[in-house]
């Protein structure tokens, strides 16, 4: 009887959180379908609850100062560690500058992910943070370019295919 209490109330908990949590997506200038600028957000998203999954340090702007790149999930971790998968879940992914931070992505995915990866390339020599992020019924590509002179993320969608049923992962 005492262990069903237990349940009921972190069930009831863990509900509570979903319906608290809301997206909070700041400072975006859609410029067309495919590109949206991302300007830095003097507030900062509280991540005290979310569940870090990757993290990276780096230099973006080249002001010699590194920012920080973090991928958390709402999902929370168990008593042993491990990630509570939900069938879907918010993810977000921040660039955490002193003064400010990029939201870069704060969206609810369908039994799905994010993997990000973090780049310069010589075509452009620009930063880029590059996600791929399979789904249920999506197989979506994002590219973030940080645009140095002008101090803001411009992110673009590669791949973005049509009433995706994912068959294997
Ligand atoms: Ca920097």
């Amino acid at each position: 009887m005492k262990n069903n209490m237990k349940i009921i109330i972190f069930v009831i908990a863990i509900f509570i959180v979903g319906i608290l949590y809301k997206p909070y997506l700041p400072n975006r200038v859609k410029e067309d379908v495919e590109t949206e600028k991302i300007l830095k957000s003097q507030e900062r998203i509280d991540t005290k609850e979310l569940t870090l999954l990757q993290q990276y340090s780096i230099d973006i702007d080249g002001d010699n100062e590194e920012e920080n790149v973090e991928l958390y999930t709402v999902a929370m971790k168990d008593s042993k560690g491990e990630i509570m998968w939900d069938d879907g879940q918010y993810w977000l992914l921040l660039v955490k500058d002193t003064d400010g931070e990029f939201v870069l992505f704060n969206e609810y995915i369908q039994l799905g992910k994010i993997d990000m990866w973090v780049y310069t390339s010589d075509v452009d020599n620009k930063m880029h943070i590059t996600t791929l992020q399979p789904g249920s019924a999506s197989m979506r590509m994002y590219d973030y370019v940080f645009i140095k002179e002008k101090e803001y993320f411009e992110r673009k969608t590669i791949f973005n295919p049509k009433n995706v049923n994912m068959i294997f992962q």
